[in-house]
């Protein structure tokens, strides 16, 4: 149609359409896509170890079964967004590779110790919390594979919230000691929390292009601020309270005032240096060693079937 490739990307782009694998981009725009997907599906699969530690541990077999279901939904998220960021043109291989190696990092909450069953409910109703939150406004992403992997894992997403909100409940409305315990790990979790969405604004060095290409729908401090403004009320209901002494209503901005997580703490987990980072990447690379038979027998298979007999 006369345009070039160029121009039709930004139409597409500007017109809320979306942008398909075989269609032109530009290098940064598929870059900035394989980063931040990758670093998505990192997370999943480095985020199953916290809550599996739990695992066996469990009080009932109820809440063993469901924790069990949860842990494999993350392993599916984590399988989706890779297969998205292959239709980037990168390989699980390079993908694999560049986690093992630190070249791509995960989100930093990943990097905390689970340290009682209440961190189960914690991590549910903050992590997957702030999840949501971060999430949902990525189903409307740019990228047509992203966005729709985006839709389902947000749905289940919403489950495991559900799930980790129950459990505190449950724990806030139970004896004295389970109570505290609930709130020791809220305690714990608040800040990590608030740190998942990222920088401060003025600090961010990708948002203001993922947002000129709508990767990104809002900025770091508005998720923030929107993740702040429901969990107080949800708060309340826990009977719990989240450890800020600054948190309070401003009617003018229409929002809760709050206390920022400590972003020099979250650089230094971002970078290897948090309380969990070389168990978790131990562990990981574990797995990856015990799981090459997996991979060799996989490739044996393909390699017999060549497709001719299925
Ligand atoms: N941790 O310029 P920005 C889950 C890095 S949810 C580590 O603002 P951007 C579900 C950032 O990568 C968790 N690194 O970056 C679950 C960049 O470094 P780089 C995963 C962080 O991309 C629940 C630098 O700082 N969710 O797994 C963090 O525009 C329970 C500068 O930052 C997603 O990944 C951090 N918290 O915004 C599973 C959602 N924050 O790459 C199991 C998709 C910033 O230049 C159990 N991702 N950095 O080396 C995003 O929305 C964005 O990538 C942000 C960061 C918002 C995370």
């Amino acid at each position: 149609d006369g345009r070039t490739a160029e121009e039709t990307f930004e139409a597409v782009i500007a017109a809320d359409q979306k942008v398909e694998p075989r269609d032109w981009m530009p290098d940064a725009y598929r870059k900035g896509l394989i980063r931040q997907i990758a670093q998505h599906a990192h997370s999943e699969i480095i985020g199953m170890q916290p809550e599996g530690n739990w695992i066996t541990r469990a009080p009932s077999l109820k809440r063993k079964a469901i924790l069990l279901a949860k842990v494999q939904d993350e392993a599916g998220h984590g399988l989706y967004l890779y297969a998205a960021a292959e239709t980037l043109g990168i390989s699980r291989d390079e993908l694999v590779d560049a986690l093992l190696t630190g070249r791509q990092k995960y989100s930093s909450i990943f990097n905390y110790p689970t340290l009682t069953w209440a961190d189960m409910g914690a991590i549910g109703w903050l992590v997957d919390g702030a999840a949501i939150v971060n999430q949902v406004p990525i189903c409307r992403c740019s990228y047509g594979p992203y966005a729709r992997a985006m839709i389902r894992i947000c749905k289940e997403e919403s489950f495991h919230q559900r799930q980790g909100y129950e459990i505190l409940y449950t724990l806030s409305n139970g004896t004295a000691a389970q109570h505290e315990m609930a709130q020791e790990s809220i305690n714990r979790w608040w800040y990590p929390s608030l740190a998942m969405f990222g920088p401060p604004d003025a600090d961010s060095t990708h948002s203001a292009q993922s947002m000129a290409w709508k990767i990104k729908r809002h900025s770091n401090d508005e998720l923030r601020q929107r993740f702040v403004d429901m969990c107080v009320p949800q708060a309340e209901v826990l009977g719990l309270t989240i450890p800020d002494p600054e948190l309070r209503w401003n009617e003018e901005r229409g929002h809760h005032d709050y206390t920022s997580p400590d972003f020099e703490e979250l650089m230094r987990v971002v970078k290897g240096d948090g309380p969990c980072n070389a168990e978790r990447m131990a562990h990981r690379r574990r797995a990856h060693t015990d799981g090459a038979w997996v991979r060799a027998a996989a490739e044996a298979y393909a390699a017999k079937h060549d497709g001719s007999d299925r």
